[in-house]
């Protein structure tokens, strides 16, 4: 009998199947189509993490079990190579980020393919090859000549030691992610992206298209769209300030307005505690100052009094920082006794509150607010005199008795307010002061004003310098490469200067998904024929903490790029999903400084990479973080010694029929975990057909199974088993739940159920989700009783 020798079997088999590039997409291929794509990695110096097979490892079961179904499948791979770590680290050891970028992506490309992943090869892009970055700035020139590219001054983090200007993702804990100096905001011109522009499409569009929930909702929140009104206030001495309410029903219990510290009202004070406050106040970052628990601060203008339209009152006008200046109108009319910000800022100040809705009667409210959506337990508060809910108006005038919605209409006619939509999106901010990164092709002419690098002067080329240093004036890099900024204006052939911001590197990742259709196309980012094949991308997969950055930057970008009519649809994936992460053993996240990162190498050398892969298809439910464990995954590795030496067997029954039935469909709906588990019950009751047993294993583990295929060919190019319906056809029964023993409700299910899916069916109904399991008592094809 011969021995599992994972290191022969994968070695060997990755060669071959590379020779015979089986795993190559032919474009225009008879065949359905199917684009399955991950998030590609960003090479960092560190090498590749067990997160990142999670992901690759998920795709390639379905890109492999879509191949075997027949399917055309493109599942490629490449490189998001521009970014700061790579930048820091050369600096430190005055390397060029070019070479350790090539260093980098050697050493990623080499461990992947240890994984087995059957990536095409032959389409691998990398974002920061000239030969790519032409068609990023390509599009930044098309995004500029339609007017959705300006350049603003806005309020940047300025690290005054480092002397340099940091993204948010380098401010952690409002200090410097590099020498921990508390960051400054700093006014610099900026490059902008007016994605706000697209901000009713990108809502509306979640329509049309497959995301996990929770994606959807959270992109739904960071749009934030919010309907409301403008409501002017006149201003005692002249002058009038405008509102952004969400409640003008609200009106009556204005006791005071707010103004942001950056509003003009504010700025024009001439007051000194005015403005030692607004000084403060703009050093702070957004974040901190909209927490809700922060303690609240502010100062009162004095000498300006503001008019409630609503009643004649003269009312005060504060300047705090809670109040934001790119929201709305910057300017808010506050009524503690309604919202709970104003109620803790007019408690700390002793303003006065003054309550205007009551609850419709503490009973249907309880009611009423159990039928809103989520979040919505808050409108709950009646505590402390603070009630959010809608209701019935009082203390107000003529509109006494009338309900919250009803009564904001009349409102907003007599106060002479306008309806308005407001978003929280904000423009993306699209300039970097950093080396590593896409020039932005523009040249600044002193006659001509900004004037786009003509496209056939493309790709505007990062100099290949020695060394560069941040500036001190928070200026690019670049600024200081005289050889490079100086350049003839291409208007007038006068004197002239290269813009020295970067694009972020969002770039180069908002459209990566579409020149893998067309990786060489020196004509155009790709071809228009080859798009309308390949595209939308069928499944992505990738991290929650891409869903409101990359993935809308992302939608963004493809918008803009159907609507100049580059690619044929306005939405760029079909489906996405997401994965969680793999802890380390002790539940806590991997990090280097903790010493308990897993490196995969090591796993693939020791165990193989089947292991691996089977191993984190298997840990747990795909969308969950789970913490490693070497048992379990010591497990499978006997799994797959046992598979290794099973006898070679033909059946045609009833438990083969339905685990093809299980594994095909637990595969589409991305449920793994539970597929695996029945393909090792599949093992153990003895009844197994063993070329059906080795296809179903072929996506998790193919190759150990690619050595047990007796076939001419590869098994990875056979067809996916078939079930007989009839025979997969399972008995119904009335499954018991049961909490603390007492009957609760039945579900009728097949026969058969695992514990693992009647814990899904349980969780997904709202009557069980909330409730506190300690133990889980199951009786199969009876019942299951929930001990809380
Ligand atoms: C009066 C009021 C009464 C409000 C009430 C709420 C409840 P969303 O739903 O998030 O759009 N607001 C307006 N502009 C603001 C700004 N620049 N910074 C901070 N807060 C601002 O929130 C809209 C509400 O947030 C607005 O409605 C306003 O407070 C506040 F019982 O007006 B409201
Ligand atoms: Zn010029």
């Amino acid at each position: 009998m011969k021995r599992y020798d994972h290191k022969e079997i994968e070695g060997k088999w990755q060669e071959k199947w590379e020779k015979d590039a089986i795993y190559q997409a032919e474009d225009f291929s008879k065949k359905p189509k199917f684009y399955c794509l991950i998030e590609f990695p960003y090479p960092s110096g560190e090498g590749l993490h067990v997160g990142h097979p999670r992901s690759y490892s998920a795709l390639d079961v379905v890109a492999r079990k879509k191949r075997m179904q027949g399917f055309n499948v493109l599942y490629p791979i490449g490189w998001d190579a521009f970014g700061l770590p790579t930048e820091n680290y050369a600096i430190k050891t005055k390397r060029k980020p070019q070479d350790v970028t090539k260093e980098n992506i050697a050493t990623y490309r080499k461990q992947l393919k240890s994984i087995g992943l059957s990536f095409d090869w032959s389409r691998e892009v990398d974002t920061s090859d000239p030969e790519y970055y032409k068609w990023t700035q390509w599009i930044f020139l098309k995004l500029f000549e339609k007017g959705l590219a300006y350049q603003d001054e806005i309020a940047i983090n300025w690290c005054p030691s480092c002397k340099i200007g940091l993204a948010n993702e380098e401010v952690i804990a409002g200090k410097c992610e590099r020498c921990g100096h508390i960051a400054e905001k700093r006014m610099q011109k900026q490059w902008m992206l007016k994605i706000t522009d697209y901000a009713e499409r990108l809502l509306n569009d979640l329509d049309s298209v497959d995301y996990l929930e929770k994606i959807k909702v959270q992109q739904v929140n960071w749009i934030g769209r919010s309907e409301g009104a403008s409501i002017p206030f006149k201003i005692k001495d002249g002058g009038s300030l405008e509102v952004f309410t969400t409640r003008p029903d609200t009106i009556f219990g204005a006791t005071y307005m707010v103004v942001a510290p950056e509003h003009e009202l504010a700025k024009s004070s001439k007051d000194k505690k005015v403005k030692d406050y607004i000084k403060k106040a703009l050093a702070k970052s957004d974040l901190e100052r909209g927490e809700l628990e922060k303690e609240k601060t502010g100062v009162e203008i004095p000498g300006v009094l503001a008019i409630n339209p609503a009643n004649g009152k003269e009312i005060p006008v504060w300047v705090a920082d809670y109040v934001l200046p790119h929201y709305g109108t910057g300017a808010i009319m506050a009524v503690p006794a309604h919202d709970e910000r104003d109620f803790l800022f007019a408690k700390k100040f002793k303003l006065p509150i003054v309550k205007v809705v009551l609850p419709p009667s503490l009973g249907t409210a309880v009611r009423n607010a159990e039928d809103l959506a989520v979040g919505a337990k808050s409108e709950l508060r009646v505590e402390s005199d603070c009630y959010l809910g809608k209701g019935v108006l009082t203390n107000s005038g003529e509109f006494d008795g009338l309900g919250s919605e009803e009564a904001k209409g009349k409102i907003v006619k007599k106060t002479g307010a306008k309806k308005t939509v407001n978003y929280k999106l904000r423009d993306w901010i699209f300039s970097r002061q950093h080396y590593w990164g896409e020039p932005i092709p523009l040249i600044h002419c002193e006659k001509c004003g900004v004037v786009p690098v003509p496209e056939k002067d493309l790709p505007v080329e990062l100099p290949d310098v020695d060394a560069y240093e941040p500036t001190d004036t928070g200026e690019s890099p670049l600024a200081k490469i005289d050889s490079w900024v100086n350049v003839k204006c291409p208007k007038c052939e006068g004197e002239a200067k290269r813009e020295t911001d970067t694009m972020p590197n969002w770039a180069g990742s908002s459209w990566y998904f579409l020149r893998y259709v067309d990786p060489k196309n020196s004509k155009e980012l790709a071809d228009k024929k080859k798009l309308e094949y390949w595209t939308p991308v069928d499944l992505y997969n990738g991290g929650m903490e891409h869903t409101t950055l990359h993935l809308l930057y992302s939608r963004f970008w493809h918008k803009f790029l159907f609507d100049i009519g580059v690619v044929p649809t306005s939405e760029p994936y079909a489906k996405r999903h997401s994965h969680g992460m793999v802890l380390a053993e002790d539940g806590t996240k991997m990090s280097k400084s903790k010493g308990n990162v897993v490196n995969p190498d090591e796993i693939v050398n020791h165990y193989g990479a089947d292991t691996l892969r089977l191993y984190e298809m298997f840990m747990g439910p795909f969308g969950e973080a789970i913490p490693w464990s070497t048992t379990s995954m010591i497990g499978v590795r006997r799994f797959l010694e046992r598979v290794f030496k099973l006898d070679k067997q033909e059946r045609d029954n009833t438990i083969t029929h339905k685990t093809i039935k299980k594994v095909t469909e637990d595969i589409d709906k991305m449920k793994f975990n539970t597929a695996i588990s029945s393909l090792m019950e599949y093992v153990n009751s003895g009844e197994y057909d063993y070329e059906v047993l080795l296809k179903l294993l072929a996506p998790f583990a193919p190759h150990i199974v690619e050595e047990l295929w007796e076939g001419e060919s590869s098994i990875h190019l056979e067809s996916w088993p078939v079930f007989d319906s009839e025979k997969a056809k399972d008995e119904k029964i009335n499954f018991v739940i049961q909490v603390n023993g007492k009957l609760k409700g039945t579900f009728e299910v097949d026969s058969g159920l695992r514990e693992d899916d009647a814990m899904s069916l349980v969780k997904e109904d709202s009557k069980f989700k909330d409730l506190e399991i300690k133990k889980v008592i199951f009786v199969p094809d009876r019942l299951i009783n929930l001990v809380v």
